[in-house]
């Protein structure tokens, strides 16, 4: 069977830009059944900015509480945690020394996380895209439904296969398609509509968790950042106004409507009014997710038995697949 894979770092709380930009379609994959689908809480990735072991902890768990509680069925899917897949990290390795130093150094999210201070970003870091690669072909997966911020690494995965496949003259890794989707591929900041929401952001007003309460919700949206001007009748209206356009955009993915049929039904209405609907959608849609995420995060031994199970499965997977990989480099076994 053909498959699905994606990750989500355990960096923070789950966020209304990961849900809609990549859970949803997670649960999407998932009830089509036409591909195996796997998801990953990708703890690796999270320490190559540093985190507080506890909380990494906390995070992890609460991820996978996020996933099921959205819809994730542990028996349909596989659910893992990346680090109890030793796979991952041992085919991490090989893509690092197939990787090259100038393809890392282009990537948009490394200049953007490491700034100006890359001497003192950890190598972690720099070859967290080689990571991510690793994390999708040692399941041979041809499909990674993504957000926006994510498309140049997929595009290095793609090019880490092409030279794998290529110095060692075999077809043994697939290249992998992207699939960014829909009206919420890339959600902002309440803050500021040109930057992405993000849940590793210091400004908590600037996004959306999915463990907040109601009235937290609500606050968030009044005081969203817009501007003093009524909702344009149709999106070209929209185009010099990211922080309400960014808002448009989250009603209409959360209403399951295009932006066009929102703008329609709400032409002409005032920003407060709109803030107010916008957050009573947004908590009728989240809060059956809180509420569930809270039941689960009470018992935590059940949360590692499913994490526990779902390695055991990935490893049927991976473990065939790394062997493989290591005889085609020529690893004495
Ligand atoms: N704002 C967003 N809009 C749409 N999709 C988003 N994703 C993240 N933010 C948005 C998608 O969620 C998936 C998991 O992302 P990640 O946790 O691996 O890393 P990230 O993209 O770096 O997300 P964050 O929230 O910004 O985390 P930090 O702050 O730790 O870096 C990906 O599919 C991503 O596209």
């Amino acid at each position: 069977t053909p498959r699905v894979f994606s990750g989500i770092q355990p960096s923070g709380g789950l966020t209304l830009g990961n849900y809609l930009g990549a859970i949803t379609k997670f649960v999407d994959w998932q009830d089509r059944g036409t591909h195996e689908t796997i998801y990953c809480m990708v703890d690796l990735h999270a320490i190559t900015v540093p985190q507080e072991p506890a909380t990494l902890a906390h995070n992890t768990r609460e991820l996978c509480a996020g996933f099921l509680a959205a819809g994730i069925d542990p028996e349909r899917s596989i659910l893992v945690n990346q680090s109890q897949v030793p796979e991952h990290a041992q085919l991490a390795w090989i893509f690092n020394c197939v990787a090259r130093m100038g393809w890392m150094n282009r990537m948009t999210q490394w200049k953007d996380k490491a700034g100006k201070n890359a001497e003192k970003a950890s190598l972690g870091l720099l070859a967290y895209p080689a990571l991510m690669a690793a994390d999708i072909l040692i399941y041979h997966a041809t499909h990674v439904p993504i957000g926006d911020d994510q498309k140049q690494h997929l595009e290095l995965t793609r090019d880490i296969a092409t030279k794998f496949n290529h110095d060692y003259g075999v077809e043994f890794f697939p290249l992998t398609e992207p699939v960014i989707e829909g009206v919420a591929t890339r959600v902002m900041s309440l803050k500021d509509g040109t930057k992405k929401m993000s849940k590793s952001d210091p400004v908590d007003a600037s996004r959306i968790n999915l463990t907040d309460d109601a009235d937290t919700i609500a606050r968030k949206f009044r005081k969203a950042k817009t501007d003093p001007d009524p909702l344009p009748g149709e999106a070209a209206g929209l185009d010099d106004r990211p922080d309400v356009r960014n808002l448009v955009n989250i009603y209409a993915a959360l209403s399951g409507h295009g932006v066009d049929a929102v703008l329609a039904e709400k032409a002409g209405g005032q920003l407060g009014h709109f803030k107010q609907d916008l957050a009573d959608l947004a908590v009728e849609k989240l809060a059956p997710i809180s509420s569930e995420m809270a039941r689960l995060m009470a018992d935590p031994a059940e949360i590692d038995r499913i994490l526990a199970r779902g390695a055991a499965r990935a490893r049927k997977i991976t473990a065939p697949i790394l062997a493989r990989t290591y005889e085609i480099v020529g690893m004495v076994r």
